[in-house]
């Protein structure tokens, strides 16, 4: 009995398997109902009683080996064969493909942000506008070439219908609705009728922010552009602000920043002179606000507008602003890393 135990288990110790259906023909063999192991067990009732004790105990491991060394095989075999077929069951599971944010939106959500930690909060309006809330109420003169077919797109005269041209519609129709205090960013489309360019397009994007209350002054107005400034482009920003003119502000100024890509000293970005213009900005001409039903005798505000392109330019260097409505993904792959 015990050379038989012996011998079925150097047997066992010798078997293979190439797959977990070989394996479990092997368990039944041994294992099963009519298996050779149970078989050895079932004889030993035939086992004299002195006996007992030593074959009861080679039994038991053999049973013991019998059932774990087929399992091995099983598992084994299992593995060797998800493995082949170049089928690696160990490597990570399939990276899912990321996508990116667009860096007009990159930038945009940055502008908002820093805005909305100075109480600033955001209005959207319409693309499609009339004219009073893109011009007349703005302070354009009836003949302002803004006005004119050749810089914006009309849908329709009589009435009219058009595209916005600058977001300020949005705070012209939040004045009309709202007493101060007013303070509102409005990020948006815009559309111009440009020829398409590396340096133009027929649309873009902008970001304007407005300020009314009581006594709202310029002070007040370039301490927000400073602080604006050195939030986006480092706490070492200087600015300079240089008279200008827009008919909905008075007095009005175009902002520019200490070239980011030089610190000041001149590059080719910056053509040599330390500065690179960002945006433009003022007082509430009276006139818009009166137009807006705001008293301007005891109301005054600040806006201010950039184009975001613009800024994304100084940000990321893009050399051809028509890289932003391509959705070309070899470079929209590259803001990736962006936020
Ligand atoms: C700019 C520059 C200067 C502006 C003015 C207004 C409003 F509605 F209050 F009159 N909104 N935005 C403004 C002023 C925009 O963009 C270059």
């Amino acid at each position: 009995m015990l050379d038989k135990i012996h011998n079925l288990r150097e047997e066992i110790a010798s078997l293979s398997a190439t797959d977990a259906a070989e394996a479990e023909a092997l368990r039944i063999k041994y294992l099963g109902k009519k298996g050779a192991v149970t078989a050895l067990v079932a004889d030993f009732r035939s086992v004299p009683a002195e006996s007992k004790r030593e074959i009861g105990q080679a039994l038991n491991e053999l049973k013991t080996y019998a059932t774990q060394h087929i399992a091995e095989l099983r598992e084994a075999a299992e593995q060797a064969s998800l493995t082949s077929n170049n089928i690696d069951i160990f490597r990570s599971a399939a990276p899912v493909p990321l996508g990116s944010r667009h860096p007009l939106s990159i930038v945009s959500e940055e502008i908002i942000s820093i805005f909305t930690r100075l109480g600033f909060t955001v209005a959207e309006g319409p693309e499609i506008e009339d004219d009073w809330h893109v011009f007349s109420s703005l302070n354009f003169a009836a003949d302002h070439p803004a006005r004119d077919m050749q810089d914006t797109f009309f849908i329709n005269r009589e009435p009219d219908v058009l595209l916005r041209t600058h977001t300020s519609s949005v705070q012209t129709r939040v004045m009309e609705h709202t007493q101060p205090p007013i303070r509102i960013i409005c990020p948006g489309r815009v559309y111009r009728n440009e020829a398409i360019s590396a340096r133009a397009h027929c649309f873009f994007h902008q970001v304007e922010a407005l300020y009314v209350d009581k006594n709202v002054s310029f002070a007040d107005l370039r301490q927000t552009l400073l602080y604006f400034a050195r939030e986006m482009f480092g706490p070492d920003t200087e600015i300079r602000l240089r008279p200008s003119y827009f008919p909905f502000t008075e007095p009005s100024a175009e902002m520019d920043i200490s070239c980011n890509l030089c610190g000041g000293k001149g590059c080719s970005f910056c053509k040599h002179t330390g500065w690179v213009e960002i945006l433009g900005c003022g007082m509430v001409d009276p006139n818009v606000l009166r137009s807006c039903g705001i008293d301007p005798e005891v109301y005054s505000g600040f806006a201010l507008g950039m184009g975001i392109e613009r800024i994304t330019n100084l940000k990321y260097q893009v050399k051809d602003l028509r890289m932003f409505s391509e959705n070309d993904r070899r470079f929209l792959n590259e803001f990736q890393a962006a936020h």
